[in-house]
């Protein structure tokens, strides 16, 4: 479908029809409901080719043995890991997300949803992990305080090694002290701190504040996000930078590094 757009420029607008796999059809016609959403999907799969269409109908169905399957003869195929990441894996993940808003799943079937997304991330990880270059810097990550959702730290950890980073993860549920304890044992010049519940976020801001209550916040820049996270926020509480994903976690790491040559030669 073609629409017409100011200035008299024309853009290809898609279609359900344009998604080739009819389970994610089905799923956009039947729990989506947000016009917004509804375009932002269907544009995001008829875009997707249909191997990574069956990955993410396999991930929203909670199936990781198939997730795992597809995922590993896509990579046989030549598939780029990236494009498994965006779009199989994550596109999967964004309805799972909305079906839980809505309250047509619950943590169960999500849990499930999860394992099958770790199925298909452990045949990308060690190929988005292995940059084969030498270590460019080092990065401490974590979920904090009270929040157990590790995929989005997970995936934004695969994508540092990738880019020459060691990254020392400390999991889910991280108190201020342990990301303090963290950063001063292994040096990192740099923390990153994941949230994706309203109220878990504000421990990113509390944080921060340890980190000057210990006389060390010039010592570490931070960096923060989560889905729920805004650079707004990121900024009210006093973080050295927001990041919307994956990329934008390592582009952030790297200008991070960048400033820090610029200090130690202005100095
Ligand atoms: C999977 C999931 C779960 C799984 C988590 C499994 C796991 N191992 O992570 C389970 C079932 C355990 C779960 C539990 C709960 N969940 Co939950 N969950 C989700 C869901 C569906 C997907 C999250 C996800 O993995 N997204 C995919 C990843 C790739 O995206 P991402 O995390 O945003 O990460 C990307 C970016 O944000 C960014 N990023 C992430 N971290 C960082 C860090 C830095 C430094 C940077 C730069 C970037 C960055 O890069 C990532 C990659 O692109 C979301 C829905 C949603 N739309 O987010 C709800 C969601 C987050 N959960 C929600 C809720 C309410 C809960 C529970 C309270 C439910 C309950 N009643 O028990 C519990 C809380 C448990 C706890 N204490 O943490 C709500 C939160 C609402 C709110 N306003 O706070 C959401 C939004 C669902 C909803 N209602 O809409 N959940």
């Amino acid at each position: 479908m073609i629409s017409s757009f100011p200035g008299g420029k024309k853009k290809p607008v898609a279609t359900i029809n344009d998604i080739a796999n009819e389970f994610i059809r089905e799923e956009i016609e039947e729990f989506l409901e947000r016009p917004d959403e509804i375009a932002r999907f269907t544009e995001m799969f008829a875009r997707a080719r249909p191997a990574m269409q069956d990955i993410a109908a396999a991930l929203i169905d909670g199936d990781h043995g198939t997730v795992d399957e597809l995922t590993a003869s896509a990579l046989a195929g030549g598939t780029e890991a990236l494009e498994i990441m965006d779009d199989a894996l994550i596109a999967g993940m964004g309805i799972v997300g909305i079906k839980f808003r809505e309250n047509f799943i619950f943590v169960p079937e999500v849990l499930a949803c999860a394992r099958a997304m770790k199925a298909g991330m452990t045949h990308i990880e060690p190929i988005l992990s292995d940059s084969g270059i030498e270590p460019i810097g080092t990065v401490v990550m974590g979920t904090v305080k009270g929040d157990l959702h590790d995929i989005g730290k997970n995936l934004c950890i695969m994508m540092l090694r990738g880019a020459g980073f060691v990254v020392h993860d400390l999991g889910v549920d991280t108190s201020e002290d342990e990301f303090i304890e963290a950063v001063e044992q292994y040096q990192a010049p740099i923390l990153g701190m994941s949230a994706l519940l309203t109220t878990t976020m504000p421990n990113m801001g509390k944080t921060i504040d340890a980190f000057i209550d210990e006389d060390l916040r010039e010592e570490v820049k931070i960096m923060v996000g989560g889905a729920p996270v805004t650079q707004a926020f990121a900024d009210d509480m006093g973080s050295d930078g927001y990041g919307k994903d994956a990329l934008a976690c390592v582009a952030l790491a790297k200008q991070f590094l960048e400033e820090e040559d610029e200090e130690f030669l202005y100095e």
